[in-house]
């Protein structure tokens, strides 16, 4: 088994699509028909296990997978001994103290002698020791946000990402303890060959991933705005500028950030940019 890396995916549930996609988007073909556990890619030296994500930390420590994709929430509650390679920038979500909304909240020291229910015990034990607060942890598997409804405990420690959740339930988020995305984990120590691999899923990876966080941007200018213009975009190394067939005027082409997208665009118009046209890209090399 030297000659292939054992990657663990989430066989069914909120991580499972995206992990599907970003592998399918690095170009590795596979066939994860309903109720597989395993899959061999059909042209990338790489097996899929599907399991679920609460045993992918303890497989990528054990070394019956060689890495996973898995939330940072559930490696950080394992405490499994395995090492960060990537963040992936999916399944966003936090973790956070809630308690019912008319409560009034004075701040963290509001739990002290309070119960708190959780499927994430280890987290929020940790959590609390740092703040300095003594609470009571109590442990259920799910439906933590029914907690309080029922009397079982005064606040919550669960995973938020829209809050609804959390707002159907008559609750209200008072303090994020960790922030979580969907990360790849490798074992340890993988042997040379394993490396190798690994390191180049880890460049179609990068590519994949650039691509997603950028577009490309196409837009004309007058030529006396083209300094302000190639100021304002950042670019791989620099923009490109064309003439058009029309005197005095240029396309100008570059790339430009998802996160700072539209303030970009604003600024571009702002300066004299017309024409704006704004493409995805499909991979991005670096
Ligand atoms: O069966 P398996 O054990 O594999 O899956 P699972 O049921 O344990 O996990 P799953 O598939 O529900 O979630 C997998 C991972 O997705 C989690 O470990 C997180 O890293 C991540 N993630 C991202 C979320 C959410 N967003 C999320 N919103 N996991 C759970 N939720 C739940 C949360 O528990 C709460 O009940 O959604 C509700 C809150 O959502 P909002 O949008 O109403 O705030
Ligand atoms: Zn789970």
């Amino acid at each position: 088994m030297e000659d292939i890396i054992r990657v663990a995916i989430q066989k069914s549930g909120r991580l499972s699509e995206d992990s599907l996609k970003l592998i399918k988007e690095c170009g590795v073909k596979f066939n994860n028909g309903k109720g597989k556990l395993k899959s061999v890619a059909l042209n990338f030296p790489i097996e899929f296990l599907f399991l679920r994500d609460d045993d992918i930390p303890g497989y990528v420590a054990d070394g019956i997978a060689d890495v996973g994709i898995v939330g940072q929430n559930v490696v950080l509650e394992k405490e499994e001994d395995v090492k960060t390679v990537k963040h992936l920038g999916f399944s966003r979500c936090r973790l956070s103290l809630a308690i019912p909304k008319l409560v009034a909240y004075t701040g963290p020291e509001y739990f002290n002698g309070k119960s708190i229910a959780t499927s994430y015990p280890k987290i929020l034990e940790n959590y609390l020791k740092e703040n300095n607060i003594q609470a009571e942890i109590h442990e259920i598997s799910g439906s933590v946000e029914i907690a309080p409804s029922i009397g079982l405990a005064e606040g919550i420690f669960d995973i938020v990402s829209s809050g609804s959740t959390l707002l159907s339930n008559g609750l209200k988020e008072v303090e994020v303890a960790v922030k979580s995305e969907a990360i790849l984990i490798s074992h340890h120590h993988l042997s040379e060959k394993k490396n190798n691999i690994l390191k180049k899923l880890l460049f179609r990876m990068d590519s994949v991933l650039s691509a997603n966080n950028n577009k490309y941007i196409l837009l004309n200018a007058p030529n006396d705005a083209i300094q302000k213009i190639t100021d304002l975009l950042p670019g791989m190394r620099s923009p490109t500028v064309l003439p058009l067939a029309m005197e005095g005027w240029s396309s100008i082409h570059s790339v430009i950030g998802e996160d700072e997208f539209w303030q970009v665009i604003e600024n571009l118009r702002d300066a004299g940019a017309e024409g704006i046209l704004v493409v995805p890209i499909e991979k991005m090399i670096l």
